[in-house]
């Protein structure tokens, strides 16, 4: 049981104190979540080994009354396991397996892309002993161009990823959260996306308008304004160029899957477009 409620967390930051990898914040938030004072022990990138015993080359680690846990995922399981009173991060198995294919497509759609948009700033960032591993393995990670190439024409590619983000915005349009009226682990996944992406930022990424805003505004402000460190930059902002595709749909069409039907009224426009008659 963790004595005096307090967790340690093993943290992956950059120099301002931020921290940087998104299973970091997810944890983050599920030891919020489920009521936990956290003691972080900071860090970067190096000396990983070196700071948590030899018991991990990655991060999130954390440590509970002596018990180490390793890897998101299996912490927010043991949270719910070893503390079923306090409040639930996932719940019933499958929103654990809806919540991967989710974030994957979140990862595969936007924190790719971004990665290749920000990656001189995730270097720059980084602490400075951080710079030579957080260069030579990044660079490796991308076929072994050198970051400066990688980014270049950033420009032209950042506007490219708002309106792939629909399936977020459709299903924001109907539920609160992920987690239905109350947040739980599979928002904290995916805003921890966002708060990497807010992390390395130094152009903003999202349109200011963008309807996802309010879904993430109210998920930084969670827990008295986790996601709000000083060392996160606005991702706001993006401002459409004339060839630039539209960041995201101002009229989103209401058919079979997004409309409820509550009787014939409700889907009557709908008939009447499919019948080809001009509606009522
Ligand atoms: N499956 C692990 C992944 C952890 C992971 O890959 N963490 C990265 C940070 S984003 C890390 O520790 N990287 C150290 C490095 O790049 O050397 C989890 O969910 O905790």
């Amino acid at each position: 049981m963790a004595k005096d409620n307090r967790i340690i967390l093993y943290d992956l930051q950059l120099a301002s104190g931020v921290t940087i990898s998104p299973f970091v914040w997810a944890t983050r938030y599920a030891l919020a979540h489920k009521g936990f004072e956290v003691e972080i022990v900071p860090g970067g990138f190096t000396g990983i080994p070196e700071r948590t015993g030899g018991k991990t080359e990655r991060l999130p680690a954390i440590v509970d009354d002596g018990e180490w846990v390793l890897d998101s995922w299996h912490i927010a399981e043991y949270l719910d396991e070893k503390y079923p009173d306090r409040p639930t991060l996932i719940g019933d198995p499958s929103v654990k397996v809806c919540g991967q294919m989710l974030e994957q497509w979140l990862w595969q759609t936007a924190i790719g892309p971004w990665m290749t948009c920000y990656l001189q700033q995730y270097r720059d960032r980084a602490l400075p002993q951080d710079h030579a591993y957080v260069t030579e393995s990044r660079e490796r990670m991308f076929g072994g161009q050198k970051i400066e190439d990688i980014i270049l024409g950033r420009e032209d590619r950042l506007p490219q990823i708002p309106p792939k983000l629909e399936l977020m915005r459709s299903t924001l349009r109907e539920h609160q959260w992920f987690g239905g009226k109350h947040p739980n682990y599979v928002d904290y996944r995916m805003l921890a996306v966002f708060l990497f992406l807010a992390s390395v930022a130094d152009i903003p990424a999202l349109p200011g308008d963008d309807p996802l805003r309010d879904w993430i505004d109210r998920g930084f402000d969670l827990y008295g304004g986790l996601g709000r460190h000083p060392g996160l930059s606005p991702i706001f902002g993006l401002v459409k160029r004339e060839h630039d595709p539209e960041p995201f749909e101002r009229n989103p069409p209401e058919w079979g899957l997004t409309k409820r039907n509550t009787g014939p009224q409700s889907t009557a426009a709908e008939t009447a477009r499919l019948k080809g008659e001009a509606s009522a």
